[in-house]
């Protein structure tokens, strides 16, 4: 067998809305709607530039059901861009843009293949031997409940590099709709060399080998929850169909989040040159792309008082903006600057002191928060998480604690002021 190499993609999300982000900024709103094209027009370069035999895109090609032309012919164009290269691209539906979605006719260029709800195998050829073999499924329609991967076939022979292209929830990862959910070991158990998974939006390799089971995550960020490096995977086969792979960055715009630290700062002057300054590191680790982030502000000092002050984080996301708003390409947009300083209280040394304060402070803010606290605490603010159809997401353990740290604090707060 000759050895080859393809590319694995998977969440494109063409032509995401980006509702809401950068709207007073129509630099940033324009980029961002751009943002998945030039990122799937990377994926396209990527395939020429490395000489790739062939793409395989793992589900949610568009964003949305009712795909927009747009992005229907902007596909298009860069799968005949490939095409004329002589890459072939396999390409299965997911949630987001299920088969029952409506489609312009569109026609695909030849070595375009795209599956239907029926697993079925498609081989591929590389100097007139067969190499590898794909077997893929679209979604039907978006809410896809069954067991997908348990309908894949085995390949019909052992001598050739077998391809598994599905969009699945494996381990029901808990960040994402347990769409076609599966485990590990189903696809383990299935004869196939290599999965190809979509769905889950950050890269990760659940297997190996024997087989591979990899995600390579979304090409463009589209979330302050999606922060850092965006791409695909660009995978070598060799003769002896053991593959190795490397991740390739192809976002365009990246989404980031970043902490400044109060603690060793005296002044709101200070203060802006650090927001400034965390902004340029971004800007530096993104490597020539534009950032969005968002900014926490953290730690214990003399400048808590003064953000707590009605408006002055909205002026210094204001100062920040305007520092950004004249530079041309890349630039910095900072989504929101959150405040989660703290009060300089010496709490070790106060909660020493044998007073009602001392000893509130020392039950308080000196003990951990226990998981039963955190369970009772979750119980008591479930109501306003359930019930409504889309009512507000479910907070996890990570964040009730968080709430529960930050309501210890404003009490160390109230205590101290009103002492
Ligand atoms: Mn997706």
């Amino acid at each position: 067998m000759d050895s080859f190499r393809f590319v694995h993609a998977a969440d494109l999300h063409i032509d995401s809305p980006f509702a809401g982000v950068g709207d007073t900024d129509s630099r940033v709103a324009t980029r961002l709607r751009e943002a998945t094209y030039e990122a799937f027009q990377n994926l396209v370069d990527l395939c020429i530039t490395r000489n790739a035999d062939f793409l395989v895109i793992a589900g949610d090609v568009y964003d949305g059901a009712d795909r927009s032309v747009r992005a229907q012919l902007r596909f298009r164009n860069g799968l005949v861009k490939l095409a004329e290269k002589g890459i072939q691209t396999f390409v299965v539906h997911g949630n987001h843009d299920p088969l029952d979605g409506w489609q312009s006719s569109i026609s695909w260029p030849e070595g375009v293949h795209i599956f239907g709800a029926t697993p079925e195998w498609i081989k591929f050829e590389k100097n007139g031997e067969v190499v590898a073999a794909v077997q893929g499924m679209s979604y039907p329609k978006r809410e896809v409940t069954d067991n997908l991967a348990v309908q894949f076939s085995p390949p019909e022979s052992g001598n050739l590099f077998a391809i598994g292209l599905l969009h699945a929830n494996v381990g029901a990862n808990s960040a994402h709709p347990n769409y076609a959910p599966c485990t590990v070991e189903d696809l383990s158990e299935s004869g196939i060399d290599y999965w190809a998974l979509g769905h889950v939006h950050t890269r990760q390799t659940l297997k190996r080998a024997d087989p591979v089971i990899a995600y390579p995550g979304n090409i463009q960020g589209r979330h302050p929850n999606e922060t850092g490096a965006r791409g695909a995977l660009v995978v070598d086969v060799d003769p002896s169909g053991a593959s190795r792979s490397e991740f390739v960055a192809l976002d365009v715009v990246r989404w980031e989040r970043a902490e400044v630290d109060i603690s060793n700062l005296d002044t709101i002057d200070s203060l802006d040159s650090a927001i400034r300054q965390a902004t340029d590191n971004l800007s530096v680790q993104a490597q020539d792309r534009d950032v969005v982030c968002r900014l926490v502000l953290v730690g214990r000092g003399p400048l808590h008082e003064q953000l707590a002050a009605g408006g002055a984080v909205e002026d210094l996301l204001d100062a920040v903006r305007g520092v950004w708003s004249g530079a041309g390409s890349p630039w910095v947009w900072v989504e929101r600057l959150v405040d989660s300083t703290r009060p300089e209280i010496d709490i070790e040394s106060r909660a020493k002191q044998d007073d009602f304060l001392g000893a509130t402070l020392k039950r308080a803010l000196l003990s951990s928060i226990e998981s039963d606290e955190i369970e009772r605490l979750t119980e008591v603010v479930s109501d306003v998480y359930s019930g409504r159809r889309n009512a507000l997401e479910k907070p996890d353990d990570e964040q009730v604690s968080a709430w529960a740290e930050e309501a210890r604090w404003y009490l160390a707060e109230l205590l101290e002021q009103g002492r």
